[in-house]
């Protein structure tokens, strides 16, 4: 973590709020905040979950394009579902903008970030930090069951994650939406473990 705490966040926020615009940049706060009170509540590092929380959705409003030649230059696998539905894509390519862009080394915050849409099976404690701040920060009124979730979040954080994946599967199967096998997978992955 030395080498991160070199990073002027303040000079990432300043960007971040320029690039994300208002709405964004205040979800992008609430995920920070909540991620900061989740890891000195799971006792992992805050500066971290800081980090990671700031930077999740660094390239949400990427064009496009611009994220497929970046997943393409990185040597990022691009999956079918993801050529699909490439808003999906910027939890990869945020990764690899917070790497090149935005200077963070550190593997633990740049696989938070990765995986911050679709989960993964044995996610780190940060994480699932990060997924479900996404879900729960402060700013988010998509569910009736937000109060609950948040609630649970301070208690049992894979539970949690079972929770919002539920939700989520539940919600694109409704909508229509191409479910992307690796939100299937992480869920199954996490029932299996609390069985
Ligand atoms: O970027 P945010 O909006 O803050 O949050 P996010 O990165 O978790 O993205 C949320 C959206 O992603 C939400 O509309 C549900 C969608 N999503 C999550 N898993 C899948 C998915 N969409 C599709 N099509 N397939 C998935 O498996
Ligand atoms: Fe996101
Ligand atoms: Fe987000």
């Amino acid at each position: 973590m030395t080498d991160e705490y070199r990073i002027d966040l303040e000079s990432i926020k300043k960007k971040l709020n320029k690039e994300l615009g208002a709405k964004r940049y205040t979800h992008t706060l609430g995920v920070m905040d909540t991620a900061m009170l989740l890891a000195s509540c799971y006792g992992i590092s805050i500066q971290k979950a800081q980090l990671a929380g700031l930077l999740h959705d660094c390239a949400k409003k990427m064009k496009e394009k611009d994220s497929i030649s970046l997943c393409e230059a990185c040597h990022v696998e691009i999956t079918d579902v993801e050529k699909r539905n490439v808003f999906l894509l910027h939890a990869k390519a945020g990764a690899e903008l917070a790497k090149r862009k935005y200077h963070v080394k550190d593997e633990e915050i740049l696989s938070a970030i990765r995986c911050h849409t679709t989960g993964k099976p044995d996610m780190t404690i940060l994480d699932k930090i990060i997924f479900i701040a996404d879900y729960i920060e402060p700013n988010r009124s998509h569910s009736d069951r937000l109060p609950y979730l948040r609630k649970l979040a301070f208690q049992d954080l894979d539970e949690t994650l079972i929770q919002i994946l539920q939700d989520t599967l539940f919600y694109l199967e409704k909508k229509g939406n191409e479910i992307d096998p690796m939100t299937k997978k992480t869920y199954d992955y996490y029932i299996k473990e609390r069985n």
